[in-house]
């Protein structure tokens, strides 16, 4: 069961993901955002991704990341039977560092929408970043913090090559 005020379920096929995935947790966390962080394999444990991705929005959740590598599958899988935005990050596979993930969970056929991010930490990372943008449609608290985490952004960026 989910921590009731996680608004963002962080699903992965493998522990082996969460070096990757926890690039979307750590930038959640500085955003304030809540989540709750599980493995749910679409070939390992089919039942789970299902009670997962049918029971979702009953958990209240709203938004779904889900990262996955190789035969890339629960992504797709898990944005076929619900309704709540999912939000696929290919993880680095040994095949072409990953692009047989990326193209798993990019090509979805017309009427199974998956938002697919960039392979890797950067995908991870902007998954939850655009998990945020999603909430703060409705959010006027986090849509000002998102604002803040932007302008510190751009502060961080030395204008000049050298030290
Ligand atoms: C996928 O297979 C997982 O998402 C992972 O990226 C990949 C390899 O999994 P492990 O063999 O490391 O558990 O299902």
């Amino acid at each position: 069961m989910a921590d009731q005020s996680a608004r963002v379920a962080i699903i992965m096929g493998s522990r082996s993901d969460w070096p990757t995935m926890q690039a979307a947790a750590h930038v959640l966390d500085e955003l304030g955002v809540a989540y709750e962080a599980r493995v749910v394999s679409a070939h390992r444990t089919p039942q789970r991704m299902y009670d997962f991705a049918a029971g979702a929005r009953d958990e209240g959740f709203q938004v779904i990341i889900a990262g996955a590598g190789g035969a890339a599958h629960l992504p797709g899988m898990t944005a076929s039977m619900t309704d709540l935005p999912v939000l696929g990050v290919p993880v680095e596979s040994k095949l072409q560092n990953g692009l047989d993930s990326l193209l798993s969970i990019v090509q979805m056929p017309g009427g199974v929408p998956v938002g697919t991010l960039a392979v890797g930490k950067a995908g991870a990372k902007n998954a939850g970043l655009m998990a945020a943008r999603i909430l703060a449609l409705a959010d006027a608290d986090l849509a000002r913090r998102l604002a803040d985490w932007r302008s510190a952004q751009s502060d961080a960026i030395p204008e000049s090559v050298e030290d």
